[in-house]
């Protein structure tokens, strides 16, 4: 912060600020992380002065002498690491992305189907409030009300009564596998694009935790910011024969220049995904998540489904007689970060839901494992009970800032 500092130190400030409580806190957003100092490094590097728009050997402005060959790293290193035909690195993040795919697969007004946002879709997956609802027509497919898994059955009957073009699997609210061969029979069989936005789940899959889409969907869309581990932007993955199609949706059809500093960041965390260490990383995402659950469920809580198969755990606090905002604040409070989230077939709305979303990317980042899931279960458990006791929430906030001590977040000084 030294320059800045001189500069604006109202900014310098509250940055500073920010990093003390990512330093301070136990963050559970699942959407979250904390990324490497390296790809904090190019992601605030002069890269950022330069305009690039187009490809690789094919720009409209020169000086691309070291830009064409960081974007190529980026795109050869995703290829490799999902075993994916092509990739465009350049969307701005996984909402543009998901954009470049419509653009390029549909026409306005023409059906689209995707998981509901209150069954733990994405706003861009054909949700009414969203571009994706409002210029396309968009049709729903839910979760089963017994057992909160997808419907597969309703997939399928949907496809065949409404023949979307594009069919969106892939989930920001779902704790459980994807089963991407049905969605992909199910394209198959109506000739629907099946495009899997696996935002959540992207270094699930680098590290082999999660089965992947890359086989079986045509395009494959996700942010690069999540499990992933890398800088705030968006990657696609796809078939060859849908490369001229999504490289042309994506520039000039919806963006300008790329922003060749997180291109950078991309490729390096792709680099750093790529490693054995990552593979160890993953799968302790699962384990921690699964241990969370597992005491979580012991003391009475209620998850969707029963408990988890990834990074991600939903509760429906309604029966601690709290609301999810109620709980989320306190747990802020305490100093454990989440989001209150709907849980399937919410009867309360989406700004005062019953239930919040917890993640384990980032704390398994900091290296925390299964004594740390347990104590984060117990001061849940406290926190539940004690929404409105401040003295008790402030006690929690302090144990949880000496736990964080002994775990140094990446990108962060101790
Ligand atoms: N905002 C992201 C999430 O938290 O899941 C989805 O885009």
């Amino acid at each position: 912060m030294e320059h800045v500092r001189i500069t604006d130190p109202e900014i310098a400030e509250l940055v500073v600020q920010e990093i003390e409580r990512q330093r301070d806190k136990i963050r559970l957003i699942p959407s979250e992380n904390y990324v490497s100092s390296a790809v904090l490094e190019v992601s605030g590097s002069v890269l950022t002065n330069k305009y690039s728009e187009g490809y690789s050997k094919k720009r409209y402005y020169e000086g691309q002498q070291f830009i064409d060959q960081i974007e190529t790293l980026a795109v050869n290193r995703a290829k490799a690491l999902f075993g994916a035909e092509a990739a465009n690195v350049q969307p701005y993040s996984g909402s543009p992305a998901n954009l470049a795919v419509y653009f390029a697969f549909a026409k306005p007004g023409d059906t689209i189907m995707g998981l509901a946002l209150d069954h733990g879709g994405h706003l861009t997956h054909g949700w009414g409030v969203s571009i994706t609802g409002a210029y396309y027509n968009p049709v729903r497919y839910e979760l089963r009300p017994d057992t909160h898994l997808i419907d597969y059955d309703m997939v399928r009957d949907q496809a065949k009564k409404h023949r979307p073009k594009i069919i969106m699997a892939g989930a920001t609210a779902y704790p459980r596998i994807i089963d991407w061969n049905i969605f992909a029979e199910v394209a198959n069989e109506i000739d629907a694009i099946l495009c899997v936005d696996m935002a959540h789940i992207a270094g699930l899959v680098a590290g082999g935790v999660h089965p992947s889409p890359i086989p079986v969907a045509d395009v494959v869309t996700t942010t690069t910011h999540k499990s992933l581990r890398g800088p705030r932007g968006g990657m696609i993955l796809m078939k060859k024969k849908h490369r001229k199609a999504i490289n042309k949706a994506v520039f000039p059809g919806l963006q300008g220049g790329p922003h060749n500093h997180t291109t950078a960041g991309i490729a390096v965390a792709l680099k750093e995904a790529a490693t054995e260490e990552f593979i160890v990383y993953a799968h302790n995402i699962v384990a921690n998540a699964k241990h969370l659950a597992d005491k979580l469920n012991e003391k009475g809580f209620k998850l969707v489904s029963g408990g988890t198969d990834n990074h991600l755990v939903l509760i429906d606090v309604s029966p601690k007689n709290i609301t999810g905002k109620v709980y989320a604040k306190a747990l802020d409070t305490a100093g454990i970060v989440c989001n209150y989230n709907t849980v399937p077939f919410d009867p309360r709305p989406p700004f005062d839901p019953s239930g919040i979303r917890i993640g384990t990317p980032a704390m398994t980042s900091r290296g925390m494992g299964k004594s740390e899931m347990e104590k984060l279960a117990d001061w849940m458990d406290q926190v539940a009970g004690n929404v409105a006791n401040e003295a008790e929430l402030n006690r929690i906030a302090a144990e949880v800032k000496e736990l964080c001590k002994s775990f140094p977040a990446p990108g962060i000084p101790a």
